[in-house]
């Protein structure tokens, strides 16, 4: 079985969403190896997405990412981080197919609901980022 990091993002989280949310992903057919509600300082932040400094929303994001508690979390499945990126569909809601967790639940490109690894190198790297080899 194959690995990835999802994160419930502040606005899911803020809006009473990310139950509803884990069960869009269960029922998707990732079950949920690691779990915490964590609160994300501008350090924290703005390592996890480091890839993105420079670019025009790097501090935007920086900000929401810390403007709340996310909810980050080892899912694992078959082939689990392509899965994924398509359980949560495009970036921007607005392209995002219907039914998938940004379609239903994201206001915006930039509150976006949820995050996930884009590789499995990178699943690596973020689930490292908030577990240890000994949660998950
Ligand atoms: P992804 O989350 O679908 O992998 P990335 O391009 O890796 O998308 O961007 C990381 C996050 O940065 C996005 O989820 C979104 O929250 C934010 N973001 C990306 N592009 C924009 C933009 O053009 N405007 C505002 N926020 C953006
Ligand atoms: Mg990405």
């Amino acid at each position: 079985m194959d690995q990835t990091l999802a994160i419930i993002k502040p606005d899911a989280v803020g809006s009473g969403n990310a139950g509803k949310i884990i069960a869009h992903l269960e029922n998707s057919g990732f079950s949920i190896k690691a779990i915490r509600l964590a609160v994300l300082n501008r350090e924290q932040a703005g390592d996890f997405y480091s890839v993105h400094e420079g670019k025009p929303f790097y501090k935007g994001l920086v900000d929401f990412m810390t403007s709340g508690p996310v909810m980050p979390m080892v899912l694992e499945a078959d082939a689990a981080v392509e899965k994924l990126r398509g359980v949560i569909g495009a970036t921007d809601p607005a392209e995002a197919a219907e039914g998938t967790v940004r379609n239903l639940y994201a206001e915006s490109k930039g509150r976006n609901a949820i995050h996930a690894s884009d590789s499995d190198e990178n699943a690596q790297v973020e689930i490292g980022f908030f577990f240890s080899p000994n949660e998950c």
